[in-house]
């Protein structure tokens, strides 16, 4: 069986996509840069630095409802002594956005100067949402807009295309693919993402992520996993999944269905329902 550090994963259309915002790039006065507040530094995209430069920069968390609060609090602060200023909220909340949704609005660029020396107005302004996949990219741009002109699900690459999205009178984004590093070197990021939901389950082997996860919860979140199952933690990840799957009564063939259990654990990590758990340190 393939372990993390044999995954061939980096899918083709990413390639094109990444050409695409290129062009898309040259009609922006910004770039909104979109992160998963459960890992800022294993989903902050920076990889795609090298596109983006010279362009209006603004950051934002998302998910930081999922999000272990402590945690994630010194983070933002070590994020600050780099000079990064997240906005950080729940996407789906519409009210958290107003506040940014009116700091894109107020954002300068060299031609607004020179349109308020002649009096003019200010044209529109154009940004694009940059991120790793499933990241909450569409949703931040309906919560901006009050509306769902951009297509959500909970799966990496539902959007595939960069439509330009009119957000509000001052503002249009244009919505983008979800874009991965074609090569991380610590393939304990590949899990994270995994676990994130923005790399295809399919991807990586559902033992070897969930072995993964069990673990880490064992080490850092043992409470999380004893009150949702009221199981301790066995000797071994297999036999903790036969204990959870026997608690929660998964049978298949009058056997215990073990896949089940590794299945159930990491969507109840991605859902929420296991608590707020960071997986960044
Ligand atoms: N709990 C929570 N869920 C969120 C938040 N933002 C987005 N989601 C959920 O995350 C899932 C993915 O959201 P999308 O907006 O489709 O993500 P995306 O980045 O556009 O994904 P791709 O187009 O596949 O790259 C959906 O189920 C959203 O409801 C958030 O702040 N909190
Ligand atoms: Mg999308």
């Amino acid at each position: 069986m393939a372990t993390i550090n044999e995954i061939n994963w980096f899918p083709g259309h990413m390639q094109k996509a990444i050409r695409r915002i290129q062009e898309k790039l040259k009609q922006c006065d910004g770039v909104i840069e979109i992160c998963d507040a459960r890992a800022p530094y294993s989903s902050y995209p920076d990889y795609l630095d090298k596109i983006t430069q010279g362009k209006v920069k603004v950051v934002v968390f998302s998910k930081v409802d999922l999000a272990d609060p402590i945690v994630f609090q010194k983070q933002c602060e070590e994020l600050k002594t780099k000079g990064i200023e997240p906005f950080a909220y729940d996407l789906r909340d519409k009210r958290s956005g107003k506040d940014l949704l009116r700091y894109l609005a107020s954002i300068k660029t060299s031609q607004d100067n020179r349109y308020l020396k002649l009096g003019f107005p200010l044209p529109v302004k154009r940004f694009i949402v940059l991120g790793i996949p499933n990241v909450g990219k569409s949703t931040f741009i309906n919560s901006l807009s009050g509306k769902k002109k951009a297509a959500v699900e909970n799966r990496p690459g539902k959007t595939r295309s960069e439509p330009l999205i009119h957000v509000s009178d001052k503002v249009f984004i244009f919505d983008a693919p979800g874009i991965l590093e074609p090569n991380y070197e610590d393939k304990n990021v590949i899990a994270k993402l995994a676990l994130l939901g923005s790399v295809k389950q399919e991807i990586l082997p559902l033992i070897a992520l969930s072995d993964y996860f069990l673990e880490f919860l064992q080490e850092k979140y043992p409470d999380n996993f004893k009150e949702r199952y009221h199981i301790s933690f066995q000797e071994t990840c297999e036999d903790t999944f036969l204990a959870l799957a026997k608690a929660r009564q998964f049978y298949l063939n009058g056997q215990e269905d073990i896949q089940r259990a590794r299945i159930t654990l990491l969507k109840e990590f991605r859902d929420g329902t296991l608590g707020r758990i960071s997986l960044d340190e």
